[in-house]
C-alpha cells in the first residue's frame, strides 16, 4: 500500500487533538474542495461530519458484521418518522471526543459551537411520536441492542414555521438541499413496490387456488444508511431510510416526443412518494399519497428483513426467532397483510402457518386515543391502490370474526366493533384494529394512557385478548436531553457523582441528597441562570424581544393542540396582566411565558392560537404600566434544535393538557430531568412524574381522567355559568372579544369563544381556568424563595432517573422482543 494512503488510514481512526486536526485540514482539501482562507462554516461543518464519520466506520461495520455471524435476533423499528436533529455533537459525545475535536478546531482558529449551528436540524417527523423513535434509537444503540430503524428519507422534512403578522405561515424545509455528510446511499439495495393493478387467480402446483397480483405499477426502494453511534461508541447501529426510484421503464421507455414526456412525468410522480413528510399531528389527512408512503416503507422495510433472514435460514419457521418488528403507531401496519402476502404468494407458505409466524413477529405500540388520529382507510381506495392486501385483510377478518362469533354469543355490536372494517357508511379499514390483531404484544405509552387503552379503543379486544395490551411508560434519552443540551448542569452533576449517570441514569438519584446543601444550590442555580441566558440571547435574536434573566421562565412548548390547551395558558396570562396593571405597587414576582410549537397546516382552530398569542404577546410587552413584569414569548419554528436551548433554561414547565388526552408526553420529562417544576394536570406520564418527584415539588391541577370522564358523560357541565361566576376569567374573554388584542379586527376570535361557550368548550379550559389560576400563583410564590425553589428544582432532576428511554427500551427488549444486547466484535466478514 502507498505510504501516504497507509498514513491517511491511520489518521482515519485516530481520536487525539493531532489526528483530528489533520483530517479536518485534508477533507477540507480533498472532499470539500476549499482552503481554510475560503471556507465558509458549513464547508468546516461538512469537515468536520466526514472526518467524525470516519471514526464510525470501522465500529459500524464491526456491529453489523457481529449480528450477522451471530444470527442475533434483530428488532426492526418502523416508524413514518425519526425526528433525530442535529448529528454532529451527538456523534462526538457518544463517541467521547468532543473536546479534542473543539482543541483541534481551536488550533486552526475556528469554534466548534459555530460548526455545530451549521448543521441543519433533520425534522423528519412532527413531534412526540417522531422524536421518541430518535431517542430510541440512541438507547438501542447505547445498550447494544441489535436494533435497526426503518423509515422514510424525505426530501423535505416537517415545515419551516414563520410569523407573519403574527399568523403561521409554512416555508419547505430543506434540509438536504447542501447533501447530507451523515448517509451512505446504497443504489444497489433497491427493492421493487407495486402499487395499482388487479388480483389473478390461478391453481399451484399442487393444485390449491393461489392468487398473483398483477398489472400493478412499480416503484423502486433505494437505501439511504445512517450510522447510529451508541453511547461509548461500541455499538453502532444502522437507521436505514428508504428514497422512491422510478423503475428504468420510466427513463429509458420510450423516445417518441409524447411518450417521452410522459415517461418523466411519471418519472416525478413515482418519486413523489419520498418527496415530503405529512405534517398531520394527532390528525389524519386521509390522502392516498400517505397510504401509499405508509405501504412503500412497510413493504421495502420487510423485504429487506426477510433477505436478511434467509442469509442464514430456508424455511420461514425461526423469523420470530431472529426478528421482532414494533410497528410505531398504526402508520407501518399495512405491514401485517404484506407479510403475510409475501409469506403466502412469494414464499409459498400456507396460510395458518404464515399467520402465527406473522402474529409472533408485529408488535404494535399505540400513541394517542383521539379519535381522528386513529386511522382508517376507506375500503374502496384500499382496493384500488393495494388489491391483494385488501383480500388478506377480509381473509384475516373472516377468520378472525368466525372465530369469535361463538364468545359472542348474539353481541352483535361487539362483532360489528371486533371488525376491521368499519360497516358504518362509507366502508373503512380499521388499522388499529389489524394492528392489534396481527400483533403478539400491543403496548401504551403511559400507565394511565394504557389503561384508557383497555377501557376505551381496545376494550373488546382487551377482553378477547386480555394478556396482550401491556404498558411502556415513554423515556427521553439523557445523552441528548442532558449530557449535550445541558453543558452546565452536566458537569456540575458530573463532578459530584461521576459520569455514571450518562449511561445508567437512575444513578442521579445521588444527587437528591445535595438538595439541602446551600453550596450545591448556589452552583445548581448557577447552571440554571447561564442556561437562561443562551436562552435569552437566543430570543432576541429570533423575536427581538428583551426577556428578563431573572424572571420566573414559564415554558410550554409543544405542537398547537386545542387538547395541549396552550389557550388556557394565554387566558392565565392575560389575566395575570391585569392583576399586574390592577395592583401596579405589588412587588411581582416578574414571568416570562415563553411558548414554541407548530400547527398543522391545515388546523385552522391552531392557528388562531398562535395568532392570538402573538396579539396577547404585542399588547402586554409593549405596556409600560406592568413594569417588564410579565413578558410573552411565542418563539417561531419550534425544532429539536430549539428544545435543546429552551428545556435546559426552564423553570416552570407546562403540562396542562385536559385529563385523558395526552397519552404521554416526553417534553414533560425533557424538562423536569433539567430541573424545572412541573404545572400539570394528572395526564399521561404527569402520573408517574409526581409519583417519582413526589407530590410536594410538582403542582397538579384540574380534573382528573375520570372527573373529565363524567363531566362529559353526564353532560352537567355550562361553561356559560362558569365563565360567568369567575370574573378574571370573565373579563379575560371580554377583552378578546371587544377586540383589545385585535383592534384591526375584533371580530377575530370569535371562533375561540363560540367553541368555549355554545360549543360546550370540550377540552374543558373554563372548568379548570381557576385551578390553573391557583397552582400558577402557588408557583410564583414558591419562585420568591429561590431556596426552595432550587430544593425542589433538584429533587426533580434527581429523581427522573427512571424516565431514560435505556429502561424504556430494555423493558421492550425483554418483555415484547426478547431481543438481548449483542456486544460488537472485531470479525473479518459478515454480510449485512
Ligand atoms: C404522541 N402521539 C402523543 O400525543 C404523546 O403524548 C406521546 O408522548 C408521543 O406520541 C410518544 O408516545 C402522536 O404523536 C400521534 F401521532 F400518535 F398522535
Amino acid at each position: 500500500m502507498d505510504a501516504r494512503y497507509k498514513s491517511r488510514e491511520i489518521e482515519r481512526r485516530s481520536l487525539d487533538v493531532d489526528g483530528l486536526k489533520r483530517s479536518f485540514l485534508e477533507w477540507l482539501v480533498y472532499s470539500v474542495g476549499k482552503d481554510a482562507r475560503a471556507a465558509t462554516r458549513r464547508d468546516w461543518f461538512h469537515t468536520v461530519a466526514l472526518a467524525v464519520r470516519d471514526r464510525l466506520v470501522d465500529r459500524w461495520m464491526d456491529t453489523t458484521r457481529t449480528y450477522y455471524q451471530k444470527d442475533a435476533k434483530r428488532v426492526y423499528y418502523l416508524s413514518l418518522e425519526f425526528l433525530i436533529g442535529r448529528l454532529l455533537s451527538n456523534s462526538l459525545a457518544n463517541l467521547g471526543i468532543t473536546e479534542e475535536c473543539r482543541k483541534a478546531l481551536d488550533q486552526i482558529g475556528i469554534s466548534l459551537e459555530d460548526v455545530v449551528d451549521a448543521e441543519p436540524d433533520a425534522a423528519l417527523g412532527n413531534g412526540g411520536l417522531g422524536r421518541l423513535a430518535a431517542c430510541f434509537l440512541d438507547s438501542m444503540a447505547s445498550e447494544a441492542l441489535p436494533g435497526y430503524g426503518y423509515g422514510i428519507r424525505y426530501e423535505f422534512g416537517l415545515f419551516e414555521q414563520r410569523f407573519e403578522h403574527g399568523w403561521q405561515v409554512e416555508y419547505p424545509e430543506q434540509w438536504l438541499q447542501f447533501g447530507n455528510p451523515w448517509e451512505f446511499p446504497r443504489p444497489e439495495v433497491l427493492y421493487p413496490v407495486q402499487f395499482y393493478g388487479r388480483v389473478e387467480e390461478f391453481r399451484d402446483s399442487v393444485g390449491e387456488k393461489a392468487y398473483r397480483w398483477v398489472d400493478a405499477e412499480r416503484v423502486l426502494a433505494m437505501a439511504y444508511d445512517t450510522p447510529v453511534v451508541g453511547y461509548g461508541g461500541n455499538t453502532i447501529n444502522t437507521l436505514r431510510l428508504w428514497s422512491a426510484r422510478a423503475t428504468r421503464d420510466f427513463n429509458f421507455g420510450h423516445f417518441n416526443d409524447g411518450a417521452y414526456m410522459k415517461a418523466v412525468e411519471q418519472k416525478v410522480l413515482s418519486e413523489n412518494l419520498s418527496r415530503v413528510l405529512y405534517p398531520n399531528d394527532a390528525t389524519e389527512g386521509g390522502k392516498e399519497l400517505r397510504l401509499k408512503q405508509e405501504y412503500f416503507f412497510t413493504s421495502a422495510s420487510l423485504q429487506d428483513i426477510l433477505r436478511r433472514y434467509l442469509q442464514h435460514h430456508t424455511t420461514f419457521d425461526n423469523l420470530p426467532d431472529k426478528a421482532a418488528i414494533q410497528l410505531n403507531d398504526t402508520h407501518p401496519a399495512i405491514g401485517i397483510a404484506e407479510l403475510m402476502r409475501l409469506l403466502v404468494d412469494q414464499h409459498g407458505v400456507v396460510w395458518d402457518k404464515a399467520w402465527d409466524i406473522t402474529r409472533a413477529t408485529f408488535s404494535y405500540t399505540n400513541h394517542t386515543l383521539l379519535p381522528e388520529a386513529l386511522e382508517a382507510w376507506p375500503v374502496r381506495m384500499v382496493e384500488r391502490v393495494l388489491p391483494r392486501h385488501m383480500q388478506i385483510i377480509y381473509e384475516i377478518n373472516a377468520k378472525f370474526l368466525n372465530r369469535s362469533k361463538a364468545r359472542a354469543a348474539g353481541d352483535n355490536g361487539r362483532l360489528s366493533r371486533l371488525s376491521l372494517i368499519d360497516e358504518r357508511g362509507d366502508r373503512r379499514v380499521r388499522m388499529g384494529n389489524l394492528a392489534f390483531l396481527g400483533s403478539h404484544k400491543v403496548n401504551g405509552v403511559s400507565a394511565l394512557h394504557t389503561d384508557l387503552m383497555k377501557q376505551t379503543v381496545f376494550a373488546d379486544f382487551h377482553a378477547e385478548f386480555p394478556d396482550r395490551i401491556n404498558n411502556k411508560t415513554n423515556g427521553i434519552t439523557p445523552r441528548r436531553w442532558l449530557h449535550q443540551s445541558n453543558p452546565p448542569l452536566a458537569a456540575l452533576i458530573t463532578s459530584r457523582i461521576g459520569q455514571g449517570w450518562i449511561k445508567d441514569l437512575p444513578q442521579i438519584k445521588a444527587l437528591a441528597e445535595k438538595a439541602d446543601d446551600v453550596v450545591f444550590r448556589e452552583e445548581f442555580r448557577r447552571a440554571k441562570r447561564k442556561n437562561k441566558k443562551r436562552l435569552a440571547a437566543f430570543i432576541a435574536r429570533q423575536t427581538g424581544i428583551e426577556v428578563q434573566v431573572d424572571s420566573l421562565f414559564d415554558v410550554q412548548v409543544k405542537r398547537m393542540h386545542e387538547y395541549k390547551r396552550q389557550l388556557l395558558n394565554i387566558l392565565q396570562a392575560i389575566a395575570l396582566y391585569n392583576e399586574m396593571r390592577d395592583n401596579p405597587t405589588i412587588a411581582w414576582v416578574p414571568v416570562t411565558k415563553i411558548f414554541a410549537g407548530k400547527a398543522a397546516p391545515s388546523y385552522h382552530m391552531a392557528k388562531l392560537i398562535i395568532k392570538l398569542i402573538n396579539d396577547v404577546a404585542k399588547v402586554v410587552n409593549h405596556d409600560p404600566s406592568v413594569h417588564d413584569n410579565l413578558k410573552i414569548v411565542l418563539l417561531p419554528n419550534y425544532n429539536v434544535t430549539a428544545a435543546e436551548i429552551i428545556m435546559p433554561a426552564a423553570d416552570l414547565s407546562e403540562q396542562i393538557s385536559t385529563a385523558g388526552m395526552e397519552a404521554s408526553g416526553t417534553g414533560n420529562m425533557k424538562l423536569a430531568l433539567n430541573g424545572a417544576l412541573t404545572i400539570g394536570t394528572l395526564d399521561g406520564a404527569n402520573v408517574e412524574i409526581r409519583e417519582h418527584v413526589g407530590e410536594d415539588n410538582i403542582f397538579i391541577f384540574g380534573l382528573t381522567a375520570e372527573e373529565v370522564n363524567d363531566l362529559r358523560a353526564s353532560g352537567g357541565f355550562n361553561p356559560r355559568e362558569v365563565i360567568a361566576s369567575n370574573p378574571s376569567l370573565k373579563r379575560a374573554l371580554d377583552m378578546i372579544s371587544t377586540g383589545v388584542f385585535s383592534p384591526d379586527d375584533p371580530n377575530r376570535y370569535h371562533p375561540i369563544l363560540q367553541a368555549l361557550t355554545d360549543g360546550g368548550d370540550h377540552f374543558l379550559v373554563t372548568a379548570d381556568f381557576a385551578a390553573y389560576c391557583e397552582a400558577q400563583e402557588q408557583a410564583m410564590e414558591l419562585y420568591r424563595d429561590q431556596e426552595e425553589w432550587t430544593r425542589k428544582a433538584i429533587l426533580n432532576t434527581a429523581n427522573m432517573g427512571w424516565f431514560s428511554s435505556d429502561r424504556t427500551i430494555m423493558e421492550y427488549a425483554t418483555e415484547i422482543w426478547d431481543v438481548h444486547p449483542v456486544k460488537p466484535e472485531h470479525v473479518e466478514d459478515g454480510e449485512d
